[in-house]
């Protein structure tokens, strides 16, 4: 059924992206906002606007009600939920579609069962993904953790099932330290997520996040859109991505494609997804399942030529996909830098005026961002305000670009991370793609030292 209306259920760049791509395609937008975001570009570009709430989330982009009855005095005949926030509640998925609302998103079943990390992988190892060995489900006691561990060979980390973003996850070296480690982690994962159901895994020591973009008709047709390299991130936030991965070959690509858009396919999946995989000694494990548009889907864009917002559009819609598999070919390069409003150094947050700006621009250059001069950065929320996109025929030539862009950029006023950025591209391991999940943090200790 087209869709005429969609109320955007998020703020900054996100809302904006859907908000292009909506009108793209002729539908009118609804942005809501809290009382901090009045002024948000978003929020001026939307065809309507409704004011949900307070500055904090829990009273405004996450407040169920104020939302639906947003779209229902907007009349908005669909919703889209961006990134965080609401986007990977499947209890929201199904208030939406029970107001007879389309939710532009996976099918609510398969949000909460990748919600779930332990039922994520029992699902994953079932579709024929390659899983990191260790438990086949959560981990009763310590005695049971202790047994498995002696099989699975230490180093192992704890982690929980409800966790995500590396929060209650604990590694263990040796088996004198299991038994504390295992307690301490069932009671963080208790504390944080009110679920204190563990599992446990071999711990990889030295590898590259990479995760496969893939895109379900909810009929039984699913297409994948290759991998991006994530590596480079500190305390789970990743710093810059890009794609496709400087560590997988053409032929790699085309069989593990294969792999996940198969498993993809046959649990009928409905929508945008990635794949999360641990990469390391040329082999892939799958970690987790992200049942959302991610941050970073531009890179895929830009070596593909898909527009991802346009598709996850389409399929709500119960139209096919636009492109099959064999349409989709990989050219080129792309990295994107996120650029938050905080201290490149010390990450200590930056809100407040922008008193000037000025995005890069040119060949292959893209900047996601909200900003204009005079734009004040509330201090509620996520500090990234803009994206920076660049895509070379070649990875070398695609940091040329990249350095071009990020000296054009000009966010006066506040603290951004372009510095950071600037710095990382000189570095030799960067530049020869040799770098690991643990890299930026070790180079960042090296340089405050
Ligand atoms: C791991 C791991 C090593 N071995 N699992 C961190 C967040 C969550 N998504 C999974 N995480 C990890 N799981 C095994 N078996 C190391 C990490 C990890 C990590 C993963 C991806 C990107 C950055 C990371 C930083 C620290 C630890």
């Amino acid at each position: 059924m087209a869709i005429r209306r969609i109320l955007i259920a998020n703020r900054g760049e996100i809302a904006l992206r859907i908000h292009r791509a909506a009108h793209e395609m002729g539908i009118e937008t609804v942005a809501v906002h809290s009382t901090a975001d009045a002024e948000a570009m978003h929020v001026r570009l939307a065809d309507h606007a409704v004011c949900i709430g307070p500055p904090p989330a829990r009273d405004s982009y996450l407040n169920v009600a104020a939302i639906i009855s947003a779209a229902e005095i907007t009349q908005a005949d669909a919703i889209h939920p961006g990134y965080g926030f609401l986007s990977e509640n499947a209890r929201f998925a199904e208030i939406v579609e029970a107001h007879g609302i389309t939710w532009i998103g996976p099918k609510p079943e398969h949000i909460r069962t990748m919600g779930d990390k332990v039922s994520a992988k029992t699902t994953a190892g079932a579709l024929g993904l390659p899983l990191v060995p260790g438990s086949a489900g959560a981990v009763a006691d310590a005695a049971q953790a202790a047994r498995l561990a002696e099989e699975i060979g230490y180093p192992v980390i704890v982690k929980a099932a409800s966790g995500g973003g590396g929060r209650g996850m604990k590694v263990v070296t040796a088996p004198d330290e299991l038994a504390s480690q295992f307690g301490q982690a069932r009671s963080e994962a208790r504390a944080a997520f009110g679920d204190d159901t563990v599992y446990l895994e071999k711990y990889l020591g030295n590898p590259r996040h990479i995760e496969f973009q893939i895109f379900g008709d909810g009929r039984g047709k699913a297409i994948h859109l290759g991998e991006r390299d994530c590596s480079l991130q500190r305390r789970h936030q990743k710093v810059l991505e890009e794609a496709p991965s400087p560590v997988i070959s053409a032929d790699e690509r085309a069989r593990m494609g294969g792999v996940v858009a198969q498993a993809m396919a046959q649990m009928g999946y409905r929508g945008a997804g990635t794949i999360e995989f641990l990469w390391e000694a040329g082999k892939f494990y799958f970690i987790e399942m992200n049942t959302r548009l991610q941050v970073e889907h531009p890179v895929t864009e830009a070596i593909t030529g898909v527009d991802l917002v346009r598709e996850q559009i389409r399929i709500a819609e119960g139209r096919e996909l636009s492109v099959a598999q064999a349409d989709i070919a990989f050219a080129g390069h792309a990295i994107e830098c996120r650029i938050n409003a905080e201290n490149p150094w010390n990450f200590t947050p930056s809100p407040g005026l922008v008193s000037g700006y000025h995005a890069a621009g040119g060949m292959h250059v893209r900047v996601d961002s909200g900003l204009y001069a005079g734009y004040r950065i509330p201090p509620y929320y996520d500090s990234m305000i803009a994206k920076l996109i660049v895509y070379g025929r070649t990875r070398e030539g695609c940091i040329m670009r990249l350095k071009r862009a990020l000296g054009e950029m000009v966010i006066a006023g506040v603290e951004t991370s372009i510095a950071l950025h600037q710095a990382l591209l000189e570095e030799e391991d960067f530049r020869d793609g040799n770098y690991s999940i643990k890299w930026l943090e070790e180079w960042l200790r090296e340089r405050n030292a």
